[in-house]
């Protein structure tokens, strides 16, 4: 079945014209009306005049995340604020978030990208989903509940947390889809055996939307077998709008709906871009942002794009599974964490000197983040009480800045390595 069968099975040549004519339409725009744009333009020695084919789109200048935070909160906005109707806010490295604002017709394609990807996984209207993503500046919740309204099904929002209660309305309300992260869906698992709820024999739960972060085949394996249901990924970003872009059944890669963005790979050393098939740096350009545009901005998501048409009959090029990003970030049930945020709120603490680790690991199916903390000489104290004290504090510093449970371990000054060259702060379990 498909949402829009027209735009979704377009032939590849008439969608590449298509691309081409949106995105020289956009960079018209942008190089005339937008002095960032015109400004990293001319940086560049480009006019949009040297855009002559869509190849020629990797001439012009990268964007990134630090332009987006240079220009916080709304200096990249295109439209007047009488125009915007959202803000979505992700957290960033420094400190300083990331604003993303939408227009009515940016909320609107950001709906349909999702009722297409909903309808893909053989969604429809009698349909009742339970969206488990965190509501709020966080894209994920409200970004699935919009797109599960669009094609007709019955939207639970029950947002993170509360799992049991969570369970008990999974089976009185008969919900048959899920979208949350893969961390989630697999506590959602262990919490319903604990209250003897079997999710194949108690629930009519089908299908699970999961994404927002990095999860495994074997991990899919292991939330099939666990729970009789299939789970689907899902994965979008808070610039390009939130969740948008799944796979289809034939589970094969994500589809990129090739109206909304215009994707490429490239070589993060060299800024080349890359053949299908070859792994790389992802980079998009969003073909109907109005409130928010982004050229070629970097994600710094590693992927390929698979050229083979898919036997679903979509004709929109389709990326493999996410296997980590270029840079640094942590995901830790699902949020975002920068070590550099960590440090951050460290730093603004007094008593807390200048070494600090960070060990991420899985505890059941959870993740666990503790970060071993030296505190200054002067602050140390042989009484508990006051350590304790001081732990507290930190971890409630933390949870207010980073949005997530962190563990404090105090450590004595000169307890934790030091090091003479690249200092190596975190230490990731989960992947070794
Ligand atoms: O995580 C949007 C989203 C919400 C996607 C719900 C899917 C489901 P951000 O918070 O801006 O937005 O984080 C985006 O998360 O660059 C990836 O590194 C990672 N990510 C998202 N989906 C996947 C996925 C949302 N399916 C960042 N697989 C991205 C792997 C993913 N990583």
């Amino acid at each position: 079945m498909y949402w829009d069968p027209k735009m979704e099975c377009m032939p590849k040549e008439e969608l590449k014209k298509m691309q081409y004519e949106s995105i020289k339409k956009l960079v018209n725009n942008l190089y005339e009306f937008n002095q960032f744009y015109h400004d990293r333009m001319k940086a560049a020695n480009i006019h949009p005049s040297d855009i002559k084919s869509l190849s020629d789109v990797s001439k012009l200048p990268f964007m990134y995340k630090q332009d987006l935070r240079d220009n916080y909160p709304t200096k990249m906005f295109t439209v007047p604020n009488e125009k915007v109707v959202r803000y979505h806010v992700s957290s960033g490295t420094t400190g300083k978030p990331t604003l993303v604002g939408y227009t009515r017709g940016d909320l609107d394609y950001w709906s349909e990208a999702l009722a297409r990807s909903m309808t893909s996984i053989g969604m429809n209207s009698s349909d009742t989903l339970q969206v488990s993503y965190g509501y709020g500046l966080f894209t994920g919740g409200l970004g699935a509940h919009y797109g599960g309204e669009r094609i007709g099904a019955t939207v639970l929002p029950s947002g993170t947390g509360g799992t049991e209660r969570q369970i008990e309305l999974m089976v009185d309300l008969g919900v048959t889809a899920i979208a949350c992260t893969p961390s989630y869906l697999i506590h959602i698992g262990e919490v319903a055996k604990k209250m003897g709820v079997d999710i194949r024999r108690d629930t009519k739960l089908k299908r699970a939307l999961v994404g927002a972060e990095p999860w495994t085949e074997s991990m899919r394996q292991h939330i099939e077998e666990d729970m009789g249901i299939k789970a689907y990924d899902i994965y979008g970003t808070s610039e390009m709008a939130g969740p948008m872009f799944t796979e289809c059944e034939e589970r094969n890669g994500i589809h990129m709906q090739s109206d909304i963005v215009y994707v490429e790979i490239i070589d993060p050393e060299t800024g080349e871009v890359l053949e299908p098939g070859q792994k790389g740096e992802m980079v998009v350009t969003m073909l109907k942002k109005e409130a928010f545009p982004l050229v070629r901005y970097r994600i710094k998501d590693i992927t390929s794009i698979i050229d083979e048409d898919c036997p679903c009959g979509r004709t929109s090029p389709r990326i493999k599974r996410i296997t980590g990003r270029s840079d640094d970030m942590l995901i830790i049930r699902g949020i975002n964490v920068f070590p550099s945020q960590v440090e951050y709120t460290l730093m603004q603490i007094p008593q807390v000197g200048n070494q600090y680790m960070i060990i991420v690991e899985r505890e059941g199916s959870l993740d666990k983040m503790t970060v071993q903390v030296e505190i200054k000489e002067e602050s140390f104290s042989d009484k508990l009480d006051d350590m304790i004290k001081l732990q507290k504090y930190i971890e409630y510093e933390m949870k207010k800045y980073l949005n997530i449970a962190v563990n404090i371990e105090l450590k004595n000054p000169g307890e934790l390595p030091r090091f003479e060259g690249k200092a190596k702060r975190v230490i990731d379990k989960r992947v070794m």
